[in-house]
């Protein structure tokens, strides 16, 4: 199975990208994780995205906050797909890394997903692997049907409480 590489732009992002990492540790798929910056360590995080596809991976997942432009600078080297985390740093509520992570040009798509949305960049992850992955499915699948299960099962208990 290909890997995803899960990127964070700084350490102080790890609270949230753990979550991400959480659910790829629960469908057993392969990552490895690191902190590069497009600011910070342009050179390397140029050089990690050139060479990702060779190094085995399928997806790159980006955190980052604040000036965000870690998932676009990734999508500018590779042509794998990149999801984007907005990050809620200090100021603005994460409104500034959702902006800089979702406002692409035609041409350099990136997947965004909510502000701290690390849950969901993994799963989106996990859809795109399982294209061509019928095990992966079959998992996804169940964790779905699973979801559905425990809204329905909420919706039973709520409607019990008001005697219905
Ligand atoms: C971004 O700046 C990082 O992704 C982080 O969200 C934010 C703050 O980084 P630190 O100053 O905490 O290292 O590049």
């Amino acid at each position: 199975m290909k890997k995803v590489a899960v990127v964070m732009g700084s350490d102080s992002d790890l609270p949230v990208v753990k979550k991400a990492t959480d659910v790829l540790e629960e469908f057993g798929v392969p990552f490895e994780v690191r902190v590069l910056s497009a600011h910070r360590t342009p050179l390397e995080a140029q050089e990690f995205a050139r060479s990702a596809r060779d190094n085995g991976f399928g997806v790159i997942i980006a955190a980052a906050g604040m000036a965000a432009h870690l998932a676009g600078a990734f999508a500018a080297n590779t042509t794998l797909p990149v999801i984007g985390i907005p990050i809620k740093a200090k100021y603005l509520d994460g409104v500034d890394a959702l902006l800089s992570t979702v406002q692409m040009p035609t041409g350099m798509p990136v997947a965004t997903v909510a502000i701290d949305g690390a849950a969901n960049a993994a799963l989106l992850s996990i859809q795109m692997l399982a294209i061509y992955d019928d095990e992966l499915r079959q998992k996804y699948d169940a964790y779905r049907a699973e979801a559905t299960s425990k809204v329905l099962e909420k919706d039973r208990t709520i409607k019990a409480q008001f005697g219905l």
